[in-house]
């Protein structure tokens, strides 16, 4: 592997931006970009140093940390550079780099790289991005805990389990074929269903805690002039969408994350649904139509029973205008998005739908990608039993277990094909 640069904070003007080296020519590149190198040979002292152009010319200061293999977040050589953060100073130190002999590096070939050299299995990867990009506290909090090896340790538990029962089924088809030892069967099944257990309540937890560490899509819905821009406009306490009397005001999808109570929402406000000749607003129509059906929420401010055009059941059907004297008792919650009137309450139901079924089960996971290793694990195990079931099945059932435990084995993944790498890291930012 080559040596690569990039910067780890994002771009713009900022007090200070570290941009990183990292591969075996890093040091030697770093060197050629300091005024007066010294002290190099120590790891993990961050000393400041003048950076030096072609010429010799000075053009910042910055603190730089050399960090020595194995001991570094790559398992390589590693150079932290701390410079202030104009953005033609971090692009000059880039290109003085690469014209050492460096070449910029995409996003997530750090923690790639330390994937590959045996820093860490790929769920701890995964969740170094979830990390990154959590939405919320709670959900970082759940990320760290799987970059510190929890959901290494429950993978192992189950597996640990699974061989256990493959060992107690062979020793006993080295033995006789005919003559079962006792509650052989029945152990083995206990110990297969306590795993399905275990994995079934991780994959219903997935979307819980999805929604922690990605947000929950709540979409605004209704018939024209329902409130819904007012009602957006009141949740995020500021005049983002346009509010008129006028029929058919909102035209595009407009989205702004809240928090509420420590759960981030992404607030969709849509055009209003109605027959229309207008061809933007017809556009604008179908727009709402397709947020309906991917929201995690919707909110319709429209009658309960008036066709909701989706298939979407997580709905809260809201009354507005509540201040107008009617009291809407065939919806689920009324309000004044004018006077604010009950929008606590609506907040509380929001969040009550959108975190319901999260409770820390301790077992996490937090991709997409583990979620259908940990599917077909269970897939694999629901197999085993019936094979263990059926008279014939105790070879069968040996073959399903060990297939149970390839699939749980590419969630850690110690040896994984190129495209599984190249999916999993190239959603991560660059320089990490
Ligand atoms: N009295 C009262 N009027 C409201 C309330 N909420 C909204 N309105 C009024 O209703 C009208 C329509 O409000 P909007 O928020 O633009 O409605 P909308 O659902 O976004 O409409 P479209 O974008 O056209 O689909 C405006 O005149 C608002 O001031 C409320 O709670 N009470
Ligand atoms: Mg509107």
């Amino acid at each position: 592997m080559g040596t690569v640069v990039a910067c780890s904070t994002p771009f713009g003007s900022s007090g200070i931006a570290v941009v990183r080296i990292t591969g075996n020519q890093s040091h030697k590149i770093t060197s050629l970009l300091i005024k007066k190198p010294t002290r190099i040979n120590k790891h993990n002292s961050p000393s400041l140093f003048s950076l030096i152009d072609v010429d010799g010319v000075v053009y910042d200061q910055a603190v730089v940390n050399f960090l020595f293999a194995p001991n570094t977040y790559t398992g390589e050589d590693l150079v932290e550079i701390n410079l202030h953060g104009n953005p033609v100073i971090i692009e000059k130190t880039i290109a003085l780099c690469c014209s050492y002999g460096a070449t910029t590096a995409p996003g997530g070939e750090f923690t790639k790289r330390a994937y590959l050299n045996g820093k860490m299995d790929m769920s701890q990867a995964e969740s170094v991005a979830s990390l990154i990009s959590s939405k919320s506290i709670l959900g970082a909090k759940l990320s760290y805990k799987n970059l510190n090896g929890s959901l290494l340790e429950n993978i192992l538990n189950i597996k640990n389990k699974i061989i256990l029962v493959i060992g107690q089924i062979e020793f006993n088809l080295d033995i006789s074929e005919e003559n079962l030892q006792p509650n052989l069967i029945s152990n083995s099944l206990k110990t297969i269903n306590s795993c399905v257990n275990t994995l079934s309540s991780a994959i219903e937890g997935f979307n819980a805690v999805n929604v922690l560490t990605a947000g929950a899509t709540v979409v605004l819905a209704g018939p024209t002039n329902a409130g819904k821009s007012t009602l957006f406009n009141a949740l995020l306490k500021k005049d983002r969408a346009i509010v008129s009397e006028v029929e058919g005001t909102t035209r595009d999808v407009l989205e702004n994350t809240i928090n509420i109570d420590g759960v981030p929402c992404v607030l969709k406000d849509t055009a209003g649904i109605r027959k229309t000749k207008d061809v933007i607003e017809k556009i604008g129509v179908r727009k709402s139509n397709e947020e309906i059906l991917s929201a995690d929420l919707v909110l319709y401010l429209g009658a309960p029973g008036s066709v909701l055009s989706s298939e979407n059941d997580n709905v809260i059907y809201v009354h507005n205008k509540k201040d107008l004297g009617w009291d809407g008792k065939e919806y689920d919650i009324s309000i004044s998005a004018l006077t604010g009137e009950n929008l606590p309450k609506l907040k509380k139901l929001i969040l009550k739908r959108v975190s319901s079924g999260f409770s820390d089960l301790g077992f996490i996971i937090t991709s997409q990608r583990q979620l259908s290793c940990l599917v077909s694990t269970e897939k694999q195990l629901v197999t085993a039993k019936n094979s263990l079931l059926s008279s014939s099945g105790l070879e069968l059932a040996v073959e399903d277990l060990n297939a149970a435990l390839f699939c749980l084995d590419e969630i850690t993944n110690k040896t994984t094909k190129d495209d599984v790498l190249n999916t999993v890291f190239s959603s991560f930012c660059v320089g990490k």
